[in-house]
């Protein structure tokens, strides 16, 4: 039986922009395994409610029900050890643990307030009211139309954070050497979030970054440039 794989989707159930889900459909990519997924709005909390908590992703393997995206790569890992490595072993691990906070706290957290209006205008109309309010309440009662007018402004400061990634990358190709694994899907996440959100172009095109997240995209046939999303 494939995995199930529950992901975040918009009004479009095709638009699946989850930054999260993002690094676990690579994982299960990466791994060569089967699974199948389910599309999920914000508000469909009941529908999940059998974790415990309300986010995606949520994986179902048979009776095994697993939520929060580095558990999943951590039991992936686990479960199927024949395969190829998510995370490429301890000491990798270690490291990929400092990349995926580096990808939240600073490439997330630097795209959020640029993509906030676009979110909600993608984002399915049952969900709408329920994210402006979150994220406003986030914003410090800011609108979502607000915390987003000043993104021209912002990205000289965005892109500038990717200098880390940048400098690597002219060493070796993908952030976990030679192939990509873990890392470059927790980076690649939300790269991939604001693709299919929005239209607003991130990356200059003469950036290192742009063209590592083309061969990201590349990736397993295509998938992510597949995907609903902007070509941005
Ligand atoms: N730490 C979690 C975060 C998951 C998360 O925040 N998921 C978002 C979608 S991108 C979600 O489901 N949000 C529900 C909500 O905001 O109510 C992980 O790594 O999986």
């Amino acid at each position: 039986m494939p995995i199930l794989l529950w992901e975040l989707a918009g009004a479009d159930p095709d638009r699946r922009f989850s930054p999260y889900c993002w690094r676990i459909r690579m994982s299960l990519r990466h791994k060569g395994l089967d699974f199948v997924t389910r599309p999920w709005r914000f508000t469909e909390k009941d529908r999940i409610a059998f974790t415990g908590q309300g986010k995606v992703p949520v994986i179902e393997d048979g009776e095994k029900r697993v939520h929060d995206s580095w558990a999943i790569a951590e039991y992936l890992d686990e479960a199927y050890p024949d395969l190829p490595s998510i995370f490429g072993g301890a000491a990798a691990k270690s490291i990929a643990r400092f990349v995926t906070d580096w990808a939240e706290s600073v490439v997330q957290s630097g795209m959020a307030p640029m993509l906030m209006a676009d979110i909600w205008a993608i984002a399915d109309a049952k969900d709408q009211a329920y994210f402006r309010a979150s994220r406003e309440k986030f914003w410090g009662g800011r609108k979502l139309e607000e915390v987003q007018a000043d993104r021209d402004e912002r990205l000289p400061t965005f892109r500038k954070s990717l200098d880390p990634l940048r400098r690597m990358l002219r060493h070796q190709p993908f952030i976990a050497g030679a192939s990509p694994a873990w890392p470059d899907f927790a980076v690649f996440g939300p790269f991939q979030w604001a693709r299919c959100v929005s239209p607003y172009k991130l990356l200059a095109d003469d950036d290192p970054v742009h063209a590592w997240r083309a061969r990201m995209l590349d990736r397993f046939e295509g998938e992510a440039a597949r995907a609903v999303g902007f070509a941005a």
